[in-house]
């Protein structure tokens, strides 16, 4: 019997991996750009799924493209899964969502070289949509796995190119048999970068992540009258942009208000007509708030609805909010957050319990199965950029900690 410390993951082949799959969908500006069912979403999809098939895992993809790799157990038991997105932001990193996809292959791989077959059936999971760029809400295929909204409703979903998630799903050829949340999973382990400050700054320990914060997305559409900019004079105006500004700086000086974990931000905005000297008749705005707290987080939603009905009564603008996401806080398992610091420990290695402020796939696993989540630093805490780093040393020990991991959930520790 192999004993769990003599296994030890190879940095430098995860690095590699991470360098091709980071490669697929490469901006100039050194961007991964893989936005959801786009053909860079396909060309990554191809890769890890051929890299699936070379170290012998069964592929299934379900009706909403969530892709798995299934390693047998020894017993026909409810497999152990990780997994995570290798879906991006438009200015993405190589990282983020990737490195808990190809860390579990990795796993996978030592497994395979080693001989060693665990108790249970291990899955690596692909979700789609996770950044929630192209279609909202984030974490769609998590989401609908996890029996949160229905196939039909996630298929029918308007991208912000107009375009259809069915349509675009079955267009890259990922529009799956398998009817999502067929594979019930024992247990769910995610790896994945901190994406913020907090390890980098405390000198690199490891995060066991036992909780995340609550999401709310909405998009505010103001309108109001084009007209020239020359000849309208101020008191007569009914300019969407003014309207947008003052949405967006009363949306960052709430959370500052707020303080604690509030946090606010305008990440988008559109002007129509966009020209420089036309009022802008219609601006379009995203707001996404988030807060560990879910009183918190209501009490920054109302106040941001009274916001816009004075703001519309001051500037005679119309308003019309629409949902885009809707997620409350979640506490993972305290008994996985347990087995995730013994593997830490057995490896010598600092780990310290943490928040995630990003949403992930662990959350909405973690409706249907007792999940948690392994945080690695961000460099800098930067993430959402190309510049999003992790030294090759944690990407190591996060992978190692994921096997350990396994192993343990396994009955194989
Ligand atoms: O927005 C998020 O927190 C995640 O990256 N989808
Ligand atoms: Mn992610
Ligand atoms: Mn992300």
């Amino acid at each position: 019997m192999t004993h769990p410390e003599s296994l030890h993951c190879d940095g430098k082949r995860l690095l590699d991996r991470l360098d091709r799959l980071g490669a697929v969908g490469r901006l100039e500006d050194g961007s991964c750009c893989r936005l959801a069912f786009t053909d860079a979403d396909r060309q990554g999809r191809d890769l890890v799924v051929s890299w699936m098939q070379e170290l012998g895992l069964e592929v299934r993809v379900d009706q909403v493209g969530n892709l798995f790799g299934l390693r047998r157990g020894r017993e026909d038991l409810a497999p152990v899964m990780t997994g995570s997105h290798i879906d991006t932001v438009a200015t993405g990193g190589q990282y983020d969502g990737s490195l808990g996809v190809l860390a579990g292959l990795e796993a996978v791989q030592v497994l395979n070289e080693r001989g060693v077959v665990t108790r249970r059936p291990l899955a690596v999971a692909v979700f789609s949509n996770e950044e929630g760029v192209r279609f909202q809400p984030d974490m769609t295929g998590s989401l609908v796995y996890a029996g949160g909204m229905p196939v039909a409703q996630a298929l029918a979903l308007i991208g912000i190119d107009q375009s259809r998630f069915g349509a675009e799903l079955e267009r890259i050829g990922y529009a799956g048999p398998m009817a999502p949340g067929a594979i019930v999973p024992h247990a769910f382990v995610e790896l994945h970068i901190e994406q913020g400050p907090i390890l980098d700054q405390e000198g690199g320990a490891l995060g066991a992540v036992a909780d995340l914060q609550g999401i709310s997305w909405q998009e505010v559409v103001l309108r109001g009258s084009a007209n020239h900019a020359g000849t309208t004079p101020m008191r007569l105006r009914r300019d969407a942009a003014y309207g947008a500004a003052r949405l967006i700086c009363f949306v960052h000086d709430l959370a500052q208000e707020l303080g604690g974990a509030q946090v606010g931000t305008v990440g988008s905005i559109r002007l129509q007509p966009n020209l420089i000297n036309v009022i802008p008749r219609e601006a379009v705005v995203t707001v996404d708030l988030r807060n560990t707290d879910e009183g918190l987080l209501r009490g920054a939603e109302a106040r941001l609805e009274s916001f816009l009905r004075e703001l519309a009564d001051q500037t005679g603008l119309e308003l019309a909010t629409r949902r885009l996401a809707r997620f409350e806080p979640v506490r993972f398992d305290p008994g996985t957050v347990r087995v995730i610091e013994q593997a830490a420990a057995a490896l010598g290695q600092p780990i310290r319990r943490m928040t995630s402020g990003a949403g992930q796939d662990a959350q909405m696993l973690a409706r249907i199965c007792p999940s948690a989540m392994i945080f690695v630093p961000s460099i800098g805490g930067i993430s959402h950029n190309p510049q999003e780093r992790t030294e090759p040393r944690h990407l190591q020990l996060g992978a190692d900690v994921l096997l350990r991991t396994l192993l343990a959930l396994s009955g194989d520790d």
